[in-house]
């Protein structure tokens, strides 16, 4: 489609949005960007972008005339494919991309696509760095926090571009084709969003869709679901293992990660030249390796990037020490899976903090990994009572619910002793009450550092 004087309706206006809008006017569209948050200010919405002269703003509902007048519809992540103004849009025959479809359309160089339940933006981070050390244009961009769209204007053909990608995002891509994906876990996640786990894992697979039988996917071979899903694809596949050899593919042998393939077998690296803790993330780090030798990133370089790399924030993140309590911030554990991570990964008794936005999913698996470590829940949000009723069925009660996310912070203090850790972990989105999992994060531990 030719953008230049297309009429174009960048639906929602957050940095998707924004980045989508700045991006169409460059090549001088004619763009009129929708919310449905009616109690936003249109001049607020104008004043995020970097041009907003001739850009509209409609705010609440879609009339009939605006979709009459639309040759394209953009639609941020967060607003769902089947939204009924999505659905009234569709029906008129209106083509309708995902933001990050529009980026890569606009978009030159390589691309990294990255996806997956748990480990993504940790993944994305530290193949970033390696990227970095070897490239000299690279760009790390999507779910991560920074929108392709913000980044596909100046990329040219010695751009690498390394985009974390959600099962969101992926609901409207239809040519967005990179040169080596990655799908490193399925577990259940946003299932109030994609309904079942087949249509979940089918979202999450479109990433490799359009790929060329030459072209690698790279895919966790301790995933029950990525293991069965393989033969049905058509890409070159190649594995990463914590538990056993794999070929072509990267694994742990004892302490060793190691690759191979046809050409033979290298060490890369071992599970101590890392900060990284915890099995997951040496499963972040032999995705992070497949992907970069298959970018043709020497040994050597990876080896070097992944000694120095630190963990992201928000990400069984130390907060502080007080009274020999370690407060942790997890709050990227917006789902079960995650979250039983962060347990996993704690070596005291631990207070958790749990409950937010209802995802629809059961906390069964969740509160079968306590194991006697957790000694207090403190939970919050939508969820909370779901919760309760879960882990009392399993006989746990040392429940104590709170209004605000100030309030399980001074309560957590109360409840833990010497030797305890506190760790916010919520297994559950934050949308019920912040913005983001980002603003989460920063208030506990801004609440923390207050204690
Ligand atoms: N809106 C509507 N109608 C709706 C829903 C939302 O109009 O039905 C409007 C809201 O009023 C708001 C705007 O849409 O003004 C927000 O758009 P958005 O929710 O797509 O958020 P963005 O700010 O564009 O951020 C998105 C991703 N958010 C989501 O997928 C929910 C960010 O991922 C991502 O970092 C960013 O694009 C840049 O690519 C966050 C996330 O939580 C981190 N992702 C989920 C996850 O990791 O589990 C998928």
């Amino acid at each position: 489609m030719d953008l230049r004087k297309s009429r174009v309706l960048v639906a929602g206006s957050g940095k998707s949005g924004i980045g989508a809008a700045n991006l169409l006017k460059k090549y001088g569209a004619d763009i009129t960007i929708y919310d449905g948050n009616e109690k936003l200010k249109p001049e607020d919405v104008l004043h995020k972008l970097d041009d907003g002269t001739g850009v509209k703003v409609v705010l609440g509902s879609l009339t009939p005339e605006i979709v009459e007048t639309t040759d394209l519809m953009i639609l941020s992540p967060g607003i769902a494919i089947d939204a009924p103004f999505v659905n009234q849009v569709r029906e008129a025959g209106i083509p309708i991309w995902g933001e990050i479809e529009l980026a890569y359309a606009a978009s030159k160089g390589k691309l990294i696509a990255i996806t997956g339940t748990n480990g993504k933006t940790t993944t994305t981070a530290l193949v970033g760095e390696i990227m970095a050390a070897y490239y000299d244009k690279v760009n790390v961009v999507g779910n991560i926090g920074n929108p392709y769209t913000a980044a596909a204007g100046q990329s040219d053909e010695d751009t690498v571009t390394v985009a974390e990608v959600s099962s969101f995002q992926l609901e409207a891509v239809h040519t967005f084709h990179p040169n080596v994906s990655a799908v490193l876990n399925i577990t259940p996640d946003h299932l109030n969003r994609h309904y079942t786990m087949e249509c979940y894992t089918d979202c999450k697979m479109r990433v490799t869709q359009n790929q060329n039988p030459d072209e690698p996917v790279i895919l966790n071979y301790e995933d029950s679901i990525l293991r069965s899903y393989a033969p049905k694809l058509k890409n070159r596949i190649v594995w990463f293992s914590s538990k056993q050899k794999v070929n072509p593919g990267v694994y742990l042998d004892g302490e060793k990660i190691c690759y191979q393939d046809e050409h033979g077998e290298i060490f890369v690296t071992t599970v101590h030249d890392t900060t990284l803790v915890g099995i997951h993330n040496t499963e972040n780090i032999m995705a992070a390796i497949a992907i970069s030798i298959n970018m043709g990133v020497p040994v050597e370089v990876i080896r070097e990037v992944i000694k120095k790399f630190q963990a992201v924030p928000h990400r069984i993140e130390y907060v502080r020490t007080l009274d020999d309590v370690i407060y942790y911030n997890d709050s990227k554990g917006t789902n079960t899976d995650a979250s039983i991570k962060a347990i996993e990964a704690m070596e005291r008794p631990t207070v958790l903090i749990a409950g937010g936005y209802d995802k629809k999913v059961s906390f069964d698996t969740w509160a079968d990994a306590f194991g006697g470590k957790i000694k207090y829940l403190v939970l919050l949000g939508e969820t909370a009572q779901q919760i309760a009723k879960t882990v009392r069925a399993k006989g746990f009660d040392h429940i104590v619910f709170a209004e605000s996310l100030e309030e399980t912070v001074r309560v957590s203090r109360e409840l833990a002793k010497p030797g305890d850790a506190v760790l916010l972990s919520p297994a559950c989105a934050s949308w019920d009450m912040f913005d983001s999992y980002e603003q989460r994060g920063n208030l506990f531990k801004e609440y923390v550092n207050q204690l």
